[in-house]
């Protein structure tokens, strides 16, 4: 079985800081945390940005450019730039960053959903920050916008850039959608397909839900152009993490979406949500591939 990529999401816009203190705001902290990560046995960064003030949620090229550089000096790791960024930015401010950095990867939604954060609002009693209350009750009626005409712009980026997409799936739906922006021929295989499951608004984290995605991928796209990996949000992590690493599949951990380390305990780092993973894939015995074999297997050239 090809070797196992484990992508580590460093912070992501949609945990607040209030929920956990390990949370890296500063591209200081994302950096060290990525590089950490790595270290641990990530070959792949997803990074975000957040104002170093107060963490919020930011599409600031300066930042990214700072994690960026910071990242690039100490490490080897694909970085994988967020193109989702939050749902209070226009598609404009999202994808800004990928012609000034040109990372080797970057997300690419697949679809419109509702993005519902409102639900981690009774698990915090007090809020570190001002704007975090809002931002998770506003959540409840925000559309997380990723429309046909956004495609085809961040088709255009990417095809220019030559970046590497990391297309998200939220639902089944957004598989025909890829469908779709392959037959007008924005985009061609192979694909690298992130399953996102858990997100309050998509499929839900079930066993069942990863085999019924991946059985209409192979339908539609043929089991060999394409590489897959799965995003157990919340507490579907670990299950569906086993799941993809024992049927070939790969697997995004990280603070962006899970932080905890197991029930009721909080993880310390990435670092620490990829050694699970690492120690997981020894007992299933699956070998970790580096950033170098990972590119390899992600075509990224
Ligand atoms: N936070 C994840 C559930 C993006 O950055 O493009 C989705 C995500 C979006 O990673
Ligand atoms: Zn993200």
């Amino acid at each position: 079985m090809e070797k196992l990529i484990i992508t580590a999401a460093i912070t992501g816009a949609a945990t607040v800081p209030s929920l956990t203190p390990y949370l890296p705001i500063t591209p200081k902290e994302i950096a060290d945390s990525a590089i950490d990560a790595a270290k641990t046995g990530a070959a792949i960064a997803h990074i975000h940005a957040r104002r170093p003030e107060d963490g919020f949620p930011s599409s600031d090229p300066a930042l990214f450019e700072e994690i960026v550089h910071r990242i690039r000096e100490r490490s080897n790791v694909i970085i994988c730039i967020t193109t989702g960024g939050s749902t209070l930015m226009t598609i404009e401010e999202r994808t800004a960053v990928i012609p000034m950095l040109v990372p080797e990867m970057c997300s690419f939604n697949l679809g419109s959903i509702n993005f519902a954060l409102h639900t981690a609002l009774p698990g915090i009693q007090t809020f570190k920050y001002s704007w975090e209350k809002e931002y998770l009750e506003k959540s409840k009626d925000f559309i997380f916008k990723n429309t046909f005409k956004d495609f085809e712009y961040l088709c255009g980026i990417i095809q220019k850039t030559h970046t590497r997409p990391e297309l998200e799936i939220y639902d089944v739906g957004h598989l025909y959608n890829l469908d779709h922006i392959v037959s007008k021929g924005f985009l061609s295989p192979p694909f690298h397909l992130q399953f996102v499951m858990g997100v309050l608004g998509g499929i839900r984290g079930n066993p069942e839900d990863l085999t019924f995605l991946l059985t209409k991928a192979n339908v539609l796209f043929g089991k060999n152009n394409f590489t897959w990996s799965v995003i157990g949000v919340g507490a579907s992590e670990i299950n569906l993490s086993t799941m993809a690493i024992h049927m070939g599949g790969h697997v995004r951990v990280g603070l962006e979406d899970n932080i905890y380390l197991k029930k009721g305990v909080l993880a310390k780092s990435n670092a620490e949500l990829v050694q699970k993973i690492v120690d997981l894939a020894g007992m299933l015995n699956r070998d970790i591939a580096s950033s170098e074999e990972a590119r390899q297997i992600l075509c990224i050239t």
